[in-house]
């Protein structure tokens, strides 16, 4: 068949944007009603990408038991090869460099943009795949990723409204060798966790790009890492934003020392969740109204 008329699909690539052009109602509606994805560009240098990596093979290092917590990777399990993708939690702890990248203006205004000027960080963490990785299976991220029972979720949830957004900065070349994630572009719109019958591995297009790039997806868009075929590490660090109600999936202050958060930054402490009150002792709470459109003044 004559090369032009062949069916392969056009690759459908997240629009990139950089911080001279982050148009934050239109990266909005990519992640809600476009492919669900979008890339940030230029966010980062090639310094700060080396130390962020530095530290994330040596915190992986010792790690060949895979003593550490890790998800999506039944099949790994099955086949004795969790020790191929490897965590690292607590980053906040492990370098200055972590807490630059959670709150950099650009994701901090996109976020605000997306869920809301109080959002609060859920979880920051390094995903390493080993050469031989096996990939994950296609899921959404929390909190919904044990949306394949959904009735342990409310009635009617929905994704027209987002509770959570990705971020994926890329310390390692994403190609289709090294194992880019995987994401089937519109998939964020029906609320749902896909299964065989959707045929993920038929439909999915890949998140490409340089060390440095910074990919954010609203975690409802079906996705996975996938295996890695390569003979180098592909390593990111995924951090995960959630309105500031929703119950964060790490407790991140609890993870730190105090000297940590009292020196942490206004945004900082956002990200920590410790500029929402709840939940709260209310019978402890000092007296007085604390809610409405007017407030108690401070004494
Ligand atoms: O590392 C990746 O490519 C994706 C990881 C992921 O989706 C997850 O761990 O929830
Ligand atoms: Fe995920």
């Amino acid at each position: 068949m004559n090369a032009s008329v062949t069916s392969r699909r056009p690759l459908v690539t997240p629009r990139i944007f950089t911080v001279d052009d982050l148009d934050t109602d239109t990266i909005v509606g990519e992640l809600l009603e476009g492919v669900g994805a979008v890339t940030l560009r230029g966010l980062f240098g090639t310094d700060e990408i080396a130390e962020a990596r530095e530290i994330v093979m040596r915190e992986s290092s010792g790690d060949a038991e895979a003593a550490k917590v890790t998800h999506f990777q039944g099949a790994a399990e099955r086949e004795g090869k969790l020790s191929l993708q490897r965590r690292v939690w607590n980053l906040l702890a492990k370098g200055d460099v972590f807490s630059r990248m959670a709150a950099h203006p650009a994701l901090m205004q996109t976020m605000r943009a997306f869920l809301g000027t109080e959002f609060i960080m859920g979880s920051i963490a390094a995903n390493r795949i080993l050469p031989g990785g096996p990939g994950q299976e296609p899921h959404i991220d929390y909190p919904y990723w044990d949306y394949h029972t959904p009735q342990t979720h409310p009635v009617r949830l929905n994704s027209s409204f987002p509770l959570n957004a990705q971020a994926t900065i890329m310390l390692d070349p994403f190609t289709e060798e090294t194992g880019a994630t995987a994401y089937v572009p519109g998939s964020q719109r029906s609320l749902r966790y896909p299964d065989e019958s959707d045929r993920f591995f038929d439909r999915c297009e890949r998140m490409l790009g340089e060390p440095g790039d910074t990919v954010v997806f609203f975690g409802a868009v079906w996705h996975c890492a996938m295996p890695n075929h390569s003979r180098a590490d592909r390593s990111a660090i995924l951090i995960q934003y959630l309105p500031k109600w929703v119950k964060p999936m790490e407790n991140i202050p609890a993870a730190l020392p105090s000297s940590f958060v009292d020196a942490a930054s206004s945004d900082m402490r956002q990200l920590l969740g410790l500029h929402y009150p709840y939940p709260e002792i209310l019978d402890a709470a000092r007296g007085g109204n604390a809610e409405g459109r007017t407030t108690m003044q401070t004494k």
